[in-house]
């Protein structure tokens, strides 16, 4: 979300007021890898118990336990007091290559959780890697192979670099992590993008003022704890969110390129970034109604890019409007139709697994499309989950974020007031 929002929402809340990041600091620009961890094991973090909230709930006419709910069963929750945090924020996964084991990695203000869910009636709280440096309600996680590479809104927080098959054996669960590497070319960033073919990671919206006035930082990372910067793109401004692909898409002139496609608060912007030292603008293009460009994400075939923008239920007063756009010219993209939702929640992030789009919808919980029939200008819910049962106001509560990419099913839910949820569709 725009922290300018957020800031004047919940300007009130403690896990805020010790934030003084504005955008405009704490970058040096396109450094290198200062090669050590944050060191860890006396932070004085709180890293909660793991206590499991409540167990496996059944959708049954339209409940889960106090949770309004289609198509969609509790297999548990865990509140943010088992993982000692104030406010719920990203959310990813992690597949363990060797055994199958599902694990969810759940960012908070004061750090970033980790818990196995392979065995729903039997989740395990591993342990928490605390900030870098102080909390941040923005922090923000993806996955490159067995790292997880963490940014946050936090003063000179940098990206912390984890290795996630250290969850294969820990003893005495929860425990208190560290970070195996550090990458200190940035401060504070918004959000950080993963290629996962190619072991490039792309922190964005870091300070406005750096070497690429926020935009997107390129960070080799083949060697995951030796991250390198190699560069960056600042052509287009500060990109909030964004998606990068090597690219297999019905745009001929791009075939196996690498191509970037920021959200970039006000418009939408599309690079190649193939060549890091010389990235080239492909285009950039916006549309009506625009409140704030906030994410978007390609359909699989990478004809479609579904963008979610963040202000335009409370600066319009529509329900939830999702924009999809046609890619089929990467040089010249147009919008094909526009989603509107069945409440006046606002739409935050969104991601597409074949023909589904899983939707964190805040207020209104988790919100499956069916896309199956977009070429057509058909979208329509399917099923959901929501988290916020007390309403479906356009507010910055409930949903920040959903992964649904787990090869089992598992949906797992971030919830900004709640913490953690584990769903699963329903029989
Ligand atoms: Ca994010
Ligand atoms: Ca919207
Ligand atoms: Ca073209
Ligand atoms: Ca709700």
């Amino acid at each position: 979300m725009p922290r300018f929002v957020f800031q004047m929402v919940l300007a009130a809340f403690v896990f805020l007021g010790c934030s003084s990041d504005d955008g405009t600091s704490n970058n040096q620009g396109n450094g290198n890898n200062n090669g050590s961890g944050n060191g860890g094991g006396n932070s004085g973090i709180n890293i909660g118990t793991g206590d499991v909230t409540r167990n496996a709930t059944p959708c049954q006419s339209g409940m889960a336990d106090i949770y309004p709910c289609n198509g969609y069963d509790l297999l548990f929750q865990m509140d943010l007091g088992a993982f000692g945090g104030n406010s719920g924020n990203d959310i990813w996964g992690w597949t363990d290559p060797t055994t199958n084991n599902e694990y969810a990695i759940v960012a908070m203000d004061n750090g970033t959780s980790f818990v196995d869910i392979t065995d729903e009636a039997n989740p395990v709280y591993l342990g928490k890697l605390p900030t870098a440096t102080v909390s941040s309600g923005w922090r923000d996680v993806k996955v490159y192979g067995d790292f997880a590479l963490i940014v946050a809104e936090a003063s000179n927080h940098g990206m912390q670099i984890f290795d996630l098959k250290k969850l294969r054996n820990v003893s005495n669960p929860p425990q208190e992590f560290s970070s195996d590497a550090r990458y200190t070319g940035i401060g504070n960033a918004h959000n950080v993008v993963v290629n996962e073919l190619n072991g490039f990671a792309y922190p964005v919206g870091t300070a406005r003022n750096d070497a690429f006035n926020g935009g997107v930082h390129f960070i080799d990372i083949q060697t995951a704890t030796s991250p390198n910067g190699v560069g960056g793109y600042g052509t287009n401004g500060y990109t909030h969110d964004a998606q990068v692909v090597t690219y297999n898409g019905p745009d001929a002139d791009y075939a196996g390129r690498e191509i970037f496609i920021g959200a970039n608060e006000s418009f939408i912007a599309i690079a190649d970034i193939t060549d890091k030292s010389n990235p080239q603008q492909i285009s950039t293009f916006t549309y009506g109604n625009i409140g704030y460009t906030h994410q978007g994400w390609f359909t699989e075939d990478q004809r479609y890019f579904i963008l979610g923008d963040e202000l335009d239920e409370t600066d319009f007063g529509f329900n939830s409007r999702t924009l999809v756009f046609d890619m089929t010219d990467l040089d010249s993209p147009q919008l094909h139709t526009t989603y509107i939702g069945p409440t006046s929640a606002i739409d935050h992030n969104g991601y597409v697994v074949g023909d589904e789009f899983f939707l964190a919808n805040y207020t209104a919980g988790m919100r499956v499309l069916d896309i199956s029939d977009i070429e057509n200008e058909n979208i329509t819910e399917k099923a959901f989950f929501d988290t916020y049962p007390s309403s479906n106001v356009a507010q910055f509560d409930g949903v920040w974020s959903v992964y649904p990419f787990f090869s089992s099913g598992k949906i797992i839910v971030n919830d900004i007031n709640s913490g953690l949820f584990v769903l699963q569709k329903s029989n």
